[in-house]
């Protein structure tokens, strides 16, 4: 990048801050623009570091201001084929993601997690099991997971690792990055309104590596029909995992154990319910995908081992929260699309009353409905998605449906319809987004709830 360039950067969330005080120290000349309307110059400069001499722009770029661009930088929230990103391209300036610029600074190896489900457990798995092995302060853990690349990057050395929980959002806008170690954990039907189509999200996913080489490692899933079909003609080398298939060389589940297979000959890696702490077979998929990640990194597998043995869910993941009254209430407000929440519904032991619905990502919900089998005992809906997942389960004859118009009234509708030996449930389905700015404030104020019940 030039001196006094011109770039933009698009969305003042934490992506744009970070993007636009790295671009700055870069030399550039940064316009900051966000299209959210009830923002003012005065709120976004208040999140820019102190000195910064970006131009804040809300509610609509001047188009004086949109030719002189040279580079773009996309926060992952930004779809690239809005009308203001194409007419950018059209002008010739290069488009690029957060992700992509953080990597133009990396000075070390990186790790990279995708999936549409289990990434923020595996990459926090990777990033302690990383910590263990290097220290904290050789450790970087970035992306998706709430800490942009660019925050981080310009501490990163020879010597250190950066894991990154990576989206497909962030992946669509990538052209060097290029992790030595990379992970699709699953793919299944997630953000249909943002990409469209199925083989544009599928393709997203594979972007991880598509700068790899033979001298580099891709990890996949191999009981995921999309992953599977990836190793064929990933450019990476490929390292399987498996939780119903026996393989020749990878990992794989074996009764209750992990075990790696190298040409055959299996050597137990570890017993599930021995040494993990986490509940549920995604769970089995997610600390095979640690294990191949971190032994593709170099770790030697007793580092990797004491790591696991200690590790515990992270927050929003199908988490217990308390028992009340008998009944035992569990926060997986992480649980935003049908696949992910079909997993919760599998973790349940007890019969279940479930909250469902929020955003509109234009998922199908018939799985995840059949999915409830006898344990779900009421459906409480919520969101804009309400009236469709009610239709969808009058479909496959689950009528046993309350709807509620807040999220408190909903909170209250579950605790009386829970009887003692029952759970409660918050794994909706659905993105937040509408009624909460993200999932972790769904997830905090059903915690809160819960701990205030008596
Ligand atoms: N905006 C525009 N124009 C647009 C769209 C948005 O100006 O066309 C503005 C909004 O007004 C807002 C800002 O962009 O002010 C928000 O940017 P963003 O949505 O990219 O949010 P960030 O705060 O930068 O957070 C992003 C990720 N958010 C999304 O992908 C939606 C965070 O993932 C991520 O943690 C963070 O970067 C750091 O990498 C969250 C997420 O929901 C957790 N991810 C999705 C998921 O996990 O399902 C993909």
């Amino acid at each position: 990048m030039r001196d006094g360039e011109k770039c933009l950067v698009i969305g003042s969330g934490i992506s744009g801050i970070g993007s636009a005080g790295l671009l700055e120290h870069m030399g550039a000349e940064v316009v900051l623009y966000d299209s959210n309307e009830k923002l003012t110059e005065e709120k976004m400069r208040a999140l820019l570091p102190e000195g910064s001499r970006a131009v804040c722009v809300a509610g609509k770029l001047p188009e004086s201001a949109a030719k002189e661009m040279k580079t773009v930088v996309l926060s992952p929230g930004v779809p690239v084929d809005i009308p203001l990103v194409k007419a950018l391209r059209e002008n010739g300036a290069v488009v690029i993601g957060e992700i992509e610029l953080g990597f133009r600074k990396e000075k070390g190896r990186v790790a990279a997690i995708t999936g549409t489900n289990g990434k923020t457990t595996t990459t926090t798995l990777v990033g302690e099991i990383m910590k263990a092995h290097l220290g904290e302060e050789r450790t970087f853990v970035v992306g998706n997971i709430g800490n942009p690349y660019t925050s981080e990057c310009r501490k990163t050395a020879e010597d250190t690792v950066t894991v990154g929980e990576i989206s497909s959002f962030q992946l669509e806008t990538i052209r060097e990055f290029h992790p030595a170690v990379s992970a699709i954990l699953n793919i299944t039907p997630d953000h249909l309104n943002r990409h469209h189509t199925m083989e544009a999200y599928v393709a997203a996913k594979e972007n991880i590596a598509v700068n790899q080489t033979k001298d580099d490692i891709c990890v996949l899933n191999y009981e995921n029909e999309y992953t599977r079909a990836f190793g064929e003609r990933c450019p990476a080398r490929v390292v399987y995992f498996s939780s119903v298939h026996k393989l020749e060389n990878g990992y794989y589940l074996k009764g209750d154990k992990v075990v790696k297979a190298v040409e055959g000959q299996d050597a137990e890696v570890l017993d599930i319910h021995r040494d993990m702490n986490l509940v549920g077979l995604c769970n089995v998929e997610n600390v095979m995908a640690a294990i191949a990640v971190a032994e593709g990194m170099g770790v030697p597998m007793e580092t990797i081992l004491g790591v696991i043995r200690t590790f515990h869910a992270v927050e929003h993941r199908i988490e217990f929260v308390a028992s009340k009254g008998g009944v035992d209430y569990y926060n997986d407000s992480k649980g935003t699309n049908p696949d992910a929440a079909i997993q919760g519904i599998r973790a349940m032991s007890r019969p279940t009353v479930l909250i469902g619905g929020g955003y509109d990502k234009e998922s199908e919900y018939d799985e995840w409905i059949e999915s409830f089998g006898t344990k779900v005992k009421w459906l409480v809906l919520i969101g804009q998605t309400r009236e469709k997942i009610a239709e969808c389960a009058g479909r496959h004859g689950f009528d046993r449906i309350r709807f509620a118009d807040t999220f408190e009234e909903c909170l209250r509708l579950c605790t009386s319809l829970a009887e003692e030996g029952d759970a409660v449930l918050l794994s909706p389905a659905c993105a937040s987004w509408g009624m909460f700015p993200n999932y972790e404030v769904r997830g905090n104020l059903f915690k809160e709830y819960v701990r205030g019940l008596d």
